[in-house]
């Protein structure tokens, strides 16, 4: 695997991954990205130039696309419109990126027979009852509640039907909630976070008894690269760490963490279809391929991620009046 075409690298996992890759690989990377509101040069500052490009482009033009998909032995694909509550508000753009990019993206693939690695979400099989036992696994049926989650599950059909008709060389992974450094403040965890930082209560959306099961940005990245390393072609992998938590346990752990009440936080305006619960059984991935994630302790990964977001304010400062003056808004 030699050049890779990374598309949406400059948003938070994509960025995450780019970072991993480097380090773990001796692969050069091209990122593909827009720039929208998500994405962030500063995520990409400092790499080595001879082995990172980074390409200002929309995955939504096609001869763009052609271009750097003939140049590359593999793309992995994370560029999407990509938060809930968006979403809900405007949901154009989540078609036009998640939909027709994802579908320029593998008809370029096709064309020049690239590997292809479609990467998307537990949010696909809708959502869990809170007292369920059962988790999601590659045969849950899609079943999406969002505009978001919706588009993200005609994305995958659009891939499963290209290896299928086509013979596109793809592989698919589902993962689940992600948390670590670089991620939009707009975001559950970095909201919660810099709101601390700033002395303002977090906000629970209704009474935060949703349940999320929270993998770290860096155990994503390695799953993905062991996919595209060793994933059959035509199947989907779900990636996920055991790390289920109610959002109320999560606000009163990062409250402990920074040295706060654990009861100092706020219930505000509930999303509309807001998802009960996500789970991922992730057996398939762990027996037939061989994975296991390093972050074996939420706490850990948490205590991390606080410190990342207290070292780096100059990276989210500049994106976190415009975010909560939209929820305010909201009533969020
Ligand atoms: P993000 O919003 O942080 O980043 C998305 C990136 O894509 C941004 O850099 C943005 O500029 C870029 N982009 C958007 N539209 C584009 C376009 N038309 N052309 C080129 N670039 C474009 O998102 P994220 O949270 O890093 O998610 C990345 C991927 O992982 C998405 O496909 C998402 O569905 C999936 N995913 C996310 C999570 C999670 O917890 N965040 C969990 C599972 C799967
Ligand atoms: O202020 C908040 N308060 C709150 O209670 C915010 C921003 C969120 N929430 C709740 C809503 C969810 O139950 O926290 C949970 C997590 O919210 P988000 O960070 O918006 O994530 P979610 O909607 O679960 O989706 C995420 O995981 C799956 C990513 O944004 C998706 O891209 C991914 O597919």
């Amino acid at each position: 695997m030699k050049r890779i075409l990374v598309t949406g690298g400059a948003g938070f996992i994509g960025s995450n991954f780019v970072h991993y890759a480097l380090a773990e690989t001796d692969a050069h990377i091209t990122v593909i990205d827009k720039l929208t509101y998500a994405g962030n040069l500063d995520s990409l500052a400092g790499l080595p130039s001879d082995r990172f490009e980074f390409v200002h482009g929309d995955i939504t033009d096609e001869p763009l696309v052609e271009k750097l998909t003939e140049a590359s032995d593999a793309v992995v694909h994370y560029a999407a419109e990509s938060h809930n509550d968006n979403s809900l508000h405007d949901p154009r753009p989540f078609l036009d990126t998640n939909i027709i990019g994802t579908y320029t993206l593998i008809q370029a693939a096709r064309k020049f027979n690239k590997r292809f690695h479609h990467i998307s979400t537990d949010e696909v099989y809708g959502d869990l009852a809170i007292d369920d036992p059962a988790r999601f696994t590659e045969n849950t049926p899609y079943n999406p509640s969002s505009p978001y989650s919706s588009t993200k599950a005609g994305s995958d059909l659009l891939v499963r039907a290209w290896v299928r008709s086509f013979g596109l060389q793809a592989t698919i992974s589902n993962c689940s909630n992600n948390y670590g450094p670089y991620q939009h403040v707009e975001k559950f965890i970095p909201r919660q976070i810099t709101n601390v930082i700033d002395g303002v209560r977090p906000k629970l959306y209704g009474a935060g008894e949703n349940v999320r099961d929270w993998i770290h940005a860096d155990d994503h990245s390695s799953a993905v690269l062991t996919i595209l390393e060793h994933g059959r072609i035509g199947e989907t992998y779900l990636i996920g760490a055991d790390g289920e938590k109610t959002n109320k346990e999560v606000v009163e752990l990062i409250l402990e963490r920074m040295g706060r009440d654990r009861d100092d936080f706020e219930h505000v305006t509930d999303r509309p279809g807001h998802d009960l619960r996500y789970a991922i059984d992730s057996t398939k991935l762990r027996t037939e391929l061989g994975w296991k994630p390093r972050f074996s302790s939420f706490e850990t990964g948490l205590d991390n991620t606080i410190k990342w977001y207290m070292d780096n304010e100059s990276w989210w400062r500049p994106r976190k009046a415009e975010t909560e003056s939209r929820y305010l808004e909201q009533g969020q």
